[in-house]
């Protein structure tokens, strides 16, 4: 199983690299590891299993940050409507998104950053993301609110981004023009 001995931190090359696609077949090795990422991500939400693990709770993964250096995402989380949206995808792709802003209020955090960086990051309101299952299906998600977030967030990570790169720099708490703030 994977825990946070497996996760690289911030300095390691691996989250600067821009990920590689994975074959149209994906291998039985990966597809074993997009299953450890997403086991993950629901065991660091388990009490029991966190705490006797020491997971730092986290509601996406991507593969960069277990050092594999290929185009993987695992999310795992519940919209503000109680919606459960769980996912492990191959090469995770954005193919439309708003020109209207979201962000998190409280700003993001991430596995691979033991620090607290603080700032507003201004993101997509709305996605339209296409990837690839563990069983081989093609899908097509439309994602807003907290989901479309993670989502953006998770796949930054296969292009080498940060969450604190998006943070303005001059004005790291200014609210980006007609965004809609979400609560976590
Ligand atoms: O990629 C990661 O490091 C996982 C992040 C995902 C994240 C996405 C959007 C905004 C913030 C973080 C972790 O889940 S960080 C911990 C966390 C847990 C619950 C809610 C928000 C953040
Ligand atoms: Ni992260």
């Amino acid at each position: 199983m994977i825990t946070m001995d497996n996760i690289v931190r911030e300095g390691h090359p691996s989250l600067r690299k821009v990920a590689e696609e994975v074959n149209n077949e994906p291998s039985h090795d990966e597809k074993r590891i997009l299953g450890e990422m997403l086991e993950f991500v629901k065991n660091s939400q388990d009490p029991q299993i966190a705490e006797k693990y020491g997971l730092r709770p986290g509601i996406g993964l991507a593969a960069p940050q277990i050092n594999i250096t290929k185009r993987m995402i695992a999310v795992h989380l519940k919209d503000k409507d109680d919606r459960l949206y769980s996912y492990a995808l191959f090469n995770p792709k954005i193919v439309s998104h708003s020109v209207e802003k979201s962000y998190l209020t409280h700003g993001e955090g991430c596995l691979s950053v033991d620090r607290e960086v603080q700032g507003i990051v201004p993101r997509h309101a709305r996605i339209k993301v296409k990837g690839k299952t563990i069983d081989g299906q093609e899908i097509l998600i439309k994602l807003k609110g907290l989901p479309s977030i993670v989502f953006q967030h998770e796949i930054d990570h296969l292009n080498g981004v940060m969450f604190y790169d998006h943070i303005n720099k001059n004005d790291p708490f200014m609210v980006p023009e007609n965004a809609i703030p979400i609560e976590l």
